[in-house]
């Protein structure tokens, strides 16, 4: 087993609002198969965003086994989707970054071969629920019906042929993140911010099926009325930047370049002394 703290090669961000019955084992499922059965240094990074049950107690269990893999971070009011997942890209130092859910929706399995794929050279790797050889069960009915619709919008809109962009499970490069962050949204909208402006910069990106299974206890998160209008401004922004500005996006792509250099007055010697 891999458990040292410094530098870790892969960074899992885990949201998690109310989910303690599911936190544990996520974790329990993520540790064994990443961290134990392929040995990757990872960090896995636990938003809890003032969970009023016992979600943080079982996180809490889980830093005691592994106090060099699992990380906590309590975050205070508003709270919401999108600034969880923020709030642990900051704390995030890994090479990869996947943003992972904490409802045991997500296969471990999945996880690995994301990060497989960025070593091969991929910037991002999209999982699609909906391409052949995916696996898909308990899906709510409206909710798929709805994901369709939107996930064909977004087809015409950015002309790709990803079909799973408003999934928030999929990994980047963490250099991708800094340069498409710092993100501003707040809740659920933030899955088309960061895959969009990724996408649109043109990054290398990677569609592989994955499997995703419907909650087995609690309740969902996402309302989708209250989420209309977020996902219809993120959309829209991210629209007008490809069709207006997109080699302004295009020309912040540059891997590891230091865009700035502070500049320090050289002092001559003046010969004294
Ligand atoms: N920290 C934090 N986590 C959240 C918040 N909202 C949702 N989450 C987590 O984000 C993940 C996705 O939320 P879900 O409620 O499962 O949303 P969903 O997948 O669209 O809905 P389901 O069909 O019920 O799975 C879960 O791990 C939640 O615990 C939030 O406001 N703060
Ligand atoms: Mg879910």
């Amino acid at each position: 087993m891999n458990e040292t703290r410094d530098v870790p090669e892969l960074s899992i961000v885990i949201p998690a609002y109310n989910e303690e019955k599911n936190i544990g084992p996520c974790l329990d499922d993520l540790i064994e198969c990443i961290v134990s059965a392929a040995g990757i240094r990872t960090e896995i990074i636990v938003v809890n965003d003032n969970s009023s049950d016992d979600t943080e107690a079982e996180v809490l269990i889980r830093i005691q086994r592994h106090p060099d893999v699992v990380r906590l971070i309590r975050r205070h009011p508003p709270g919401g989707f999108g600034r969880a997942v923020r709030t642990g890209l900051e704390f995030a130092s890994g090479d990869v970054m996947i943003v992972y859910m904490a409802d045991r929706s997500d296969h471990p399995e999945d996880a690995l071969r994301y990060f497989e794929k960025i070593r091969e050279g991929y910037d991002c790797v999209f999982g699609s629920r909906f391409i052949d050889g995916s696996n898909v069960r308990n899906y709510p009915p409206t909710k798929l019906w709805v994901n369709r619709i939107v996930n064909k919008a977004i087809q015409w809109m950015f002309w790709t042929n990803m079909n799973d962009l408003t999934n928030a499970f999929k990994a980047y490069r963490r250099d991708v993140v800094r340069t498409c962050g710092p993100y501003k949204t707040c809740h659920f909208n933030i899955t088309l911010e960061m895959s969009l402006s990724a996408l649109i910069a043109g990054y290398r990106i990677v569609e592989i099926p994955i499997g995703w299974e419907g909650r087995t206890w609690g309740s969902t998160n996402l309302r989708m009325r209250e989420m209309g209008r977020r996902y219809l401004c993120t959309l829209l922004m991210l629209f007008f930047q490809r069709i207006l500005v997109n080699d302004d996006v295009r020309s912040e792509r540059l891997d590891e370049t230091t865009f700035a250099e502070e500049v320090h007055l050289e002092l001559g010697t003046s010969g004294d002394g």
